[in-house]
């Protein structure tokens, strides 16, 4: 029997622009987006985020630059940055050191996201659990000035779903007896991985809110969305999630090496194993939602000597033929002028950011 859980989810809020809010002060009382502008150039891409005070006028996460600048139109401080993807890193990285601190089990989700468990530290209480989370966003305050959000409650789940209840600044406690009175009103949409798409099903079914969806049976949602997905939606109506927290720090890097079935400097034959690299790298980068923008190779050569090889890509990205093609390129310059066999290689990304807009029900299995 497992014993009283307590998780909490604490995500940073506006992220992108309150980073820029912090080394400009002077922003705060503006509408500020922050723009992903594509390589097509002029106002072509799309919104990353945007501060509350933008937020009012409709500009939102994902929208075309074109559509936030429409409504924005009439407001002549408005603030449009285009990302600076470093510096965000920067300021996750202290504010993540700071909230490891709070944690029993530090789980890293994403630069502004983790969940940590602190069943052990509040021996279970959420009164206890309630102070510790107010400490923590002090803390996060002190060391970053950034102000975050944090969902308290017995799991994963529902505590992404409170830690999404109340922002910014928010703080939404759900002890364990208050699971059902917290998610019965709230929209089917608010179950993470539930988009647009779902919704819409339910709505024509008249199905609106949690408690509506506690309508269906495992087998009707099985059928619509198969078993899997059918099975997470039914337990996420009823606030139920095992899923452990479980120790992760933020990856800088994703890599993969072999040892050759012979040492060898021949072309093609290293060609064959850095490919299958690439690939076995490339099925990690995709479950975790990750873009690249740095692909190295290793040669572990015949002495166990290193060389080392690698080259910035102009754009992130998380395409295997990319990383492939510059991996083999990387691998015909390095054997141009090598004079030893190669007994292991490897292939690595690095540079790493996360893919936007990644909230696919996938993610959540
Ligand atoms: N992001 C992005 N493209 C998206 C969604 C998000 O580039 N379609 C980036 C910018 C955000 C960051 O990821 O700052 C975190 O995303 P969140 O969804 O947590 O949103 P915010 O932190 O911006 O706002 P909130 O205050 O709602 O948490
Ligand atoms: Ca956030
Ligand atoms: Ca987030």
């Amino acid at each position: 029997m497992m014993e009283q859980r307590i998780v909490f989810h604490v995500d940073f809020d506006y992220f992108y622009a309150q980073c820029e809010e912090l080394r400009n002060p002077e922003l705060k009382t503006k509408p500020v987006a922050v723009c992903v502008f594509s390589d097509r150039g002029g106002d072509s891409g799309a919104i990353a985020t945007a501060n509350y005070v933008a937020r009012k006028y409709g500009v939102k996460s994902g929208m075309p630059i074109k559509f936030a600048k429409k409504r924005l139109k009439e407001v002549s401080d408005a603030v449009f940055l285009p990302t600076d993807f470093d510096y965000y890193s920067e300021i996750s990285q202290k504010a993540m050191d700071t909230i490891k601190e709070y944690a029993d089990i530090f789980e890293y989700v994403g630069k502004d996201e983790a969940y940590l468990d602190v069943s052990k530290r509040t021996g279970g209480s959420f009164v206890s659990a309630g102070h510790l989370a107010q400490q923590l966003k002090n803390a996060v305050r002190n060391s970053t000035k950034l102000s975050c959000t944090v969902g308290v409650s017995v799991n994963k789940l529902v505590s992404k779903i409170a830690s999404d209840f109340k922002k910014p600044d928010g703080l939404t406690i759900v002890p364990s007896d208050k699971v059902e009175t917290f998610l019965d009103p709230l929209p089917i949409r608010s179950i993470p991985g539930v988009g647009k798409k779902t919704e819409e099903k339910f709505v024509e079914m008249g199905l609106e809110t949690i408690s509506d969806l506690k309508k269906l049976d495992v087998f009707s949602l099985n059928s619509m969305f198969g078993r899997k997905t059918g099975a997470y939606i039914y337990n996420a109506a009823r606030g139920i999630d095992d899923e452990p927290v479980s120790q992760r720090q933020e990856a800088t890097q994703y890599s993969r090496i072999t040892t050759l079935k012979q040492d060898s400097k021949d072309y093609d034959f290293l060609a064959k194993d850095l490919e299958r690299l690439c690939e076995d790298v490339h099925a990690t980068i995709l479950k975790d939602n990750i873009l690249f923008k740095s692909v190295g190779i290793q040669f572990v050569q015949s002495d166990l000597s290193n060389k080392t090889k690698s080259k910035m890509l102009k754009n992130s990205t998380s395409n295997l033929d990319e990383l492939k093609k510059t991996a083999l390129q990387l691998l015909r310059e390095s054997l141009d002028d090598q004079k030893m066999p190669v007994r292991r290689i490897g292939v690595k990304v690095s540079e790493l950011s996360q893919v936007s807009g990644q909230d696919n029900i996938t993610r959540y299995f």
